[in-house]
């Protein structure tokens, strides 16, 4: 079965998003098979962002990720890994359709610049199990 990893950001937390965001991924079906609240580090984010690093924007990234404490999952299901950026909708709000999750709760971005999308999914099985190994491998399991 076909797996990739979720991020609710910490904007999305914030926002008392969580619930909204997990009955979107169960409504749809899809199976959680971990979940886990806690602080993404620094060197995490590094690798998880690996392709981002030299963008200008990579150290707002990493500031904005790093605001609160983050849900991170990975769910399960039949092309789980399209059908999640589905849900989800583009990168930028201003874009997302209505019906996704960035289009129905995140906004454009504003003067300050930053992209604050709510969620994250995998872009590729490839990178769902890059990522899943990253968040839940085994030195990091868990930050408990
Ligand atoms: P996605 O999260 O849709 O996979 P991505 O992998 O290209 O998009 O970028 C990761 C995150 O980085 C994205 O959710 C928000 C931020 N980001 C991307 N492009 C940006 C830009 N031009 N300015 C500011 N933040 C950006
Ligand atoms: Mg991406």
């Amino acid at each position: 079965m076909e797996k990739t990893l979720f991020i609710i950001k910490p904007d999305g937390v914030k926002r008392g998003l969580v619930g909204e965001v997990i009955k979107r991924i169960e409504r749809r079906g899809f199976i959680i098979e971990k979940l886990d609240m806690r602080m993404a580090t620094q060197e995490l984010l590094e690798q998880h962002y690996e392709a981002l690093i030299k963008k200008p924007f990579f150290p707002e990234l990493k500031d904005y990720m790093t605001s609160g404490p983050i849900v991170i999952g990975v769910i399960s299901g039949n092309r789980v890994v399209s059908s999640w950026r589905t849900m989800m909708g583009v990168t930028n709000p201003k874009d997302a359709l209505p019906g996704t999750i960035r289009g129905d709760f995140a906004q454009a971005p504003g003067e300050e610049g930053g992209i604050f999308n709510i969620v994250h999914g995998s872009d590729s099985t490839e990178a769902a199990k890059r990522e899943i190994a990253i968040w839940f491998g085994q030195s990091n399991k868990s930050t408990k």
